[in-house]
């Protein structure tokens, strides 16, 4: 058996954190926790990028422009959509999560969600530092792995 996986080491990686201002402190925790996690794993000041947008539905746009550049090896999208604050709730987190998705696929280059979905702003603040952990340092974390194992993993057949 061949087994692949990605290790946390993040020191030769260039990494694109991109949050959304809305909900502003609970993103900006989420961030802490991005930076938190990629500075412990080695990454260099100089490789981390922290790109702000308005909210969770501009986060596809602004990942998949930085991931066609080919500039950096992954990109985290952090947000939080709190769905007491806003009759289209599953507008902009369903657009948010396909959108992130769609990006990845189109361009190969690993975007990790860590945009909370919440009920409210109790439950956001318990994921972004609180008694749940920090969604934005689990999603960190994502991206180290994952861009570590599409190095590990066989390269595409030249003809596809
Ligand atoms: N954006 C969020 O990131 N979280 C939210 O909870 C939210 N609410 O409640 O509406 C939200 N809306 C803004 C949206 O992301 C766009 O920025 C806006 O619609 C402009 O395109």
């Amino acid at each position: 058996m061949r087994s692949f996986s990605g290790d946390l080491d993040a020191g030769h990686l260039r990494i694109a954190v991109i949050a959304g201002r809305f909900n502003e402190t609970i993103s900006r925790r989420l961030v802490d926790g991005a930076l938190d996690c990629l500075r412990r794993h080695g990454a260099a000041e100089d490789d981390i990028w922290l790109v702000w947008v308005p909210g969770a539905f501009e986060l596809p746009m602004a990942a998949r422009s930085i991931a066609v550049s080919k500039e950096v090896d992954a990109i985290v999208c952090l947000g939080a959509v709190v769905r007491g604050e806003t009759p289209h709730f599953d507008y902009v987190a369903g657009s948010a999560a396909r959108g992130i998705a769609d990006a990845m696929a189109a361009t190969g280059i690993p975007i990790a969600f860590g945009v909370l979905t919440t009920d409210d702003s109790a439950q956001a603040e318990a994921r972004a530092g609180g008694k749940a952990g920090n969604k934005g340092f689990e999603a960190a974390l994502a991206a180290i792995e994952m861009a570590n194992l599409l190095t590990a993993l066989p390269k595409p057949a030249a003809d596809i």
